[in-house]
């Protein structure tokens, strides 16, 4: 059992050794995450006091307007990382195409990569709805030495080796796997220091909190329409809260401490669903696993689906088993 108020720097040496792969290549991808998050927090709590809200002008690859706070984040998480030459790749929601890092010695034999989405929920920011940052780490698949390829990406989220969230609220906290369980460190501004505040985090087998944007409603599946019904049914337990922030990161961090479920569904709007699968869908789904949760695109486990594109959408069901299992059957009935 972790003892809380240990800060995250005791933390990572204490469990270095732990990992299997431990070069301590790992402990500094993630000690970069933790600077660039500092960095991000200071600038996200700022927002609303200098010129950084609002849309960058441009547009990212989702066709979506750019908050200028996407930009700073992506650019903060990307240089961070670069320059500590840790990483021999770097994918994010922002880049069209993945970075190839060159280590500054000529045979670059970093074995990592990290997929991102540096901000998301931004069209939060200037509302003053809480934002997140998601990461996924991956060993590289071709030869240490060479440029990485796609391959080294498009990997099963099974592969992964590391995943977690920031997520910039009321307090900001940085939750992580490395594949032996779920912890989180709350920053202290103050001082700039995370403390291990949340050890061991676990989703409750059942819950009664769905998050979906049931604006959608019409354009659902009948499958999901049917769980809705079920959720909000007089029955036993039920009817369940509807909870919707509008940011991942955030539905996803209530239901884990309160048990729960997150839908973002295909739709008729969205006939192959929103989120991504690489830098959102894969890393959520590694840490709900790790915290005794579910996560499929509504059939299958999210983990085992084969990529093919660096931004591909899917289906998301994700939280609390019994939940999930419960709308997974109404999927496959409907
Ligand atoms: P909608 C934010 O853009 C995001 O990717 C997730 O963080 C959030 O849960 C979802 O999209 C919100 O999408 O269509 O309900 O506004």
């Amino acid at each position: 059992m972790q003892e809380k108020n240990k800060t995250l720097g005791e933390y990572i040496i204490e469990n270095q050794n732990a990992f299997q792969y431990s070069t301590g290549e790992l402990s500094r991808i993630i000690n970069s995450i933790r600077l660039a998050a500092k960095v991000v927090n200071y600038k996200v709590n700022k927002a609303g006091l200098v010129d950084i809200v609002g849309a960058a002008g441009e547009q990212n690859i989702q066709g979506e307007d750019q908050q200028k706070l996407d930009v700073f984040a992506n650019d903060t998480f990307i240089q961070t990382l670069i320059n500590r030459n840790i990483v021999c790749g770097i994918a994010s929601e922002e880049n069209d195409d993945f970075i190839t890092v060159n280590s500054l010695d000529e045979n670059n034999q970093n074995k990592y990569v990290v997929l991102m989405d540096p901000l998301d929920g931004s069209s939060n920011i200037d509302v003053n709805v809480s934002v997140g940052t998601i990461f996924s780490v991956f060993r590289r698949v071709t030869p240490v030495g060479t440029p990485v390829t796609s391959e080294d990406f498009l990997q099963k989220g099974v592969n992964q080796v590391a995943a977690g969230y920031v997520v910039y609220g009321t307090s900001t906290m940085l939750v992580y796997t490395t594949g032996h369980g779920v912890n989180g460190f709350t920053l202290n501004p103050a001082i700039g220091t995370f403390y291990l505040s949340h050890p061991n985090m676990q989703f409750s087998k059942d819950g009664n909190i769905y998050s979906i944007n049931e604006g959608n409603y019409v354009h659902f599946p009948q499958g999901v329409k049917n769980y809705l019904k079920y959720c909000q049914a007089e029955e036993g337990d039920r009817p369940y809260s509807s909870r919707y922030i509008g940011s991942l990161v955030s539905d996803f961090h209530r239901n884990m401490i309160k048990g729960g479920i997150y839908i973002y569904p295909t739709s008729s709007k969205a006939p192959n669903g929103k989120l991504r699968l690489l830098y959102e869908c894969n890393p959520m789904a590694f840490l709900a696993e790790q915290a005794g949760g579910k996560a499929s695109d509504g059939y299958n486990r999210i983990m085992e689906i084969e990529p093919t594109e660096l931004h591909q959408r899917v289906s998301f069901f994700c939280g609390s088993y019994n939940m999930v299992e419960k709308a997974e059957e109404f999927m496959k009935n409907s």
